[in-house]
Formats: C-alpha cells, sequence, structure tokens
C-alpha cells in the first residue's frame, strides 16, 4: 500500500539573526611593491624566468633580512623532492671560505640536509637559530652533520665563529 499522504512540511523560518561575523581582512594583499621610477633609460625588457612554478610557493622569501650580509646567497636554490640534499661548508665567499652553498636552499618536509665540510677557512659548525640542531666544530675535510627536516618551516642557521662575517644559511621547509 502506498500511503499518498502528503507530508506537509511547514517550515517555520525562525527568525534568528545571522549573526555573520565578517570574514574579510587578513588576506594580505602586498601594498609595497615596485614603485616606477618615471623615465628610466629604456634597457628594459628579457627578464628570462626560468623558474617552474612547481609547489605554487611563488616568490623568494626574504628571510627579514637574514641574507643580507651573506656574500654568496644568491636566491634560495630549489631541492624540492630531493630526499637529501648536500650542502658544502666552508665554501668560497665572504672574504674567504666562510660560506654554506647554497646559502639557503628550499626542500620538501622530510628532507635530510648532508652538510660536508670542505675542509677550507678553518673551524666550522652548523647551529641553528634557537637550537633544534647543531654540529661539532670541525676543520676536517669531508667531515659531514646531517639533520633531517619533518616539520614545514623556515630553519635559519649560522657558523658560530663565522656569523659575523656573514656565514649563514636558511632551509625553507615545505
Ligand atoms: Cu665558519
Amino acid at each position: 500500500m502506498f500511503e499518498s499522504t502528503r507530508t506537509r512540511r511547514s517550515v517555520v523560518l525562525s527568525t534568528s539573526t545571522l549573526a555573520l561575523t565578517a570574514l574579510a581582512g587578513c588576506s594580505g594583499s602586498s601594498g609595497g611593491g615596485g614603485e616606477d621610477d618615471g623615465g628610466s633609460g629604456g634597457s628594459g625588457g628579457g627578464s628570462t624566468d626560468t623558474e617552474s612554478d612547481g609547489g605554487g610557493s611563488g616568490g623568494t622569501p626574504s628571510f627579514d633580512g637574514w641574507m643580507e650580509n651573506v656574500g654568496n646567497y644568491d636566491g634560495v636554490a630549489d631541492e624540492t623532492g630531493s630526499s637529501e640534499v648536500t650542502v658544502a661548508v666552508g665554501a668560497s665567499g665572504n672574504g674567504g671560505n666562510f660560506t654554506f652553498d647554497p646559502a639557503a636552499i628550499r626542500v620538501s618536509t622530510g628532507t635530510t640536509i648532508v652538510w660536508e665540510w670542505t675542509g677550507q677557512g678553518a673551524q666550522h659548525n652548523v647551529a641553528a637559530e634557537g637550537g633544534g640542531f647543531e654540529s661539532d666544530l670541525s676543520s676536517e675535510e669531508g667531515y659531514t652533520f646531517e639533520h633531517t627536516f619533518s616539520e614545514a618551516g623556515t630553519y635559519k642557521y649560522v657558523c658560530t665563529p663565522h656569523r659575523t662575517l656573514g656565514m649563514k644559511g636558511a632551509v625553507v621547509v615545505e
């Protein structure tokens, strides 16, 4: 038997005021972009952008000035997708062999970075700002120290003896 009773739903519209909290704001519209200097003498054009837009994390992080005095800093080396990446300790730069190379590197979560000492530039170490990882001091060629980055974030580190020379580095984990 079919029940042909039409249930009539009396929809009671409760006139409760929907308190819509405005979720606007905070969508970081990057303000202070390029100011055009009017009339610069026209050698423009041709920016060869060879960056492959992989993870959508375009743009170079500023590191809050962290890399400012790092002589060999030349952008962020993209090593995302690699499970292990080597960074040289005691590469050329900063007035001697006082750099990490590459100074800044972008990796995927779970990547192990192996710092490998060149043996140049006296004793170096690898010490995270605020702790997290720290190697011993060594001047031995082929000495290594490694750390696996299991959480996304930006990690800054230094060589303690040569920090003021600009022997600093950064790891962007995404
Ligand atoms: Cu050093």
